[in-house]
């Protein structure tokens, strides 16, 4: 296993679709996901796109579990969201590829997904709290949507430049 670098904005790659997995889901496929988990849990966060770490493929981890809770690792390969509500409810969110930025996001409070966990196999759930806003969260980065596009330019430019500025420091 390995951590790799995950990519802040403004990386042109975090903007591409990511492509869909074809076929199974492989050994190959599984040790990019373990590099994943073992990168998200180092950042540390509680999800990561493959397009994070430059891989634009559409598979997303995730681990919800509090501090004191066992592990709960999630695998998510080609999901699609079935079915969304109405209703709407706005989360405070932030993003390893928006480093220390947050802000409130509205989305539908519920959604059903399907898609193939680690082992290949297909499932279908419905995801409410704080699983519907991270899955949705990750799902936008497969489009090569970041949560800061939803806010106002001013503020996603002024993000941007706090952002590039804190990465340039970090490299002197
Ligand atoms: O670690 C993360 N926390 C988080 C908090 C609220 C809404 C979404 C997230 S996902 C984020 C990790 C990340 O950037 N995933 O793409
Ligand atoms: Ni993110």
């Amino acid at each position: 296993m390995a951590i790799r670098p995950i990519l802040t904005v403004p990386d042109p790659v975090l903007k591409q679709v990511s492509k869909p997995v074809e076929g199974p889901v492989t050994d190959e496929l599984r040790r990019l996901m373990d590099d994943m988990l073992e990168t998200m849990y180092d950042a540390p966060g509680i999800g990561l796109a493959a397009v994070q770490i430059g891989v634009p493929l559409r598979i997303i981890v995730m681990d919800l579990a509090k501090k004191g809770e066992p592990p709960a690792p999630r695998y998510f390969v080609n999901p699609e969201i079935l079915w969304a509500s109405e209703e709407k409810k706005g989360w405070e969110e932030g993003c390893l590829s928006v480093p220390e930025i947050y802000d409130e996001i509205e989305r539908p409070a519920r959604i059903r997904v399907r898609y193939m966990d680690y082992d290949g196999t297909t499932i279908e759930e419905e995801a409410e709290g704080l699983y519907a806003v991270c899955l949705q969260h990750e799902m936008d980065h497969l489009e090569g949507t970041l949560f800061i596009d939803y806010l106002s330019r001013l503020k996603r430019d002024s993000a941007i430049r706090k952002v590039k500025k804190a990465t340039r420091d970090a490299a002197l």
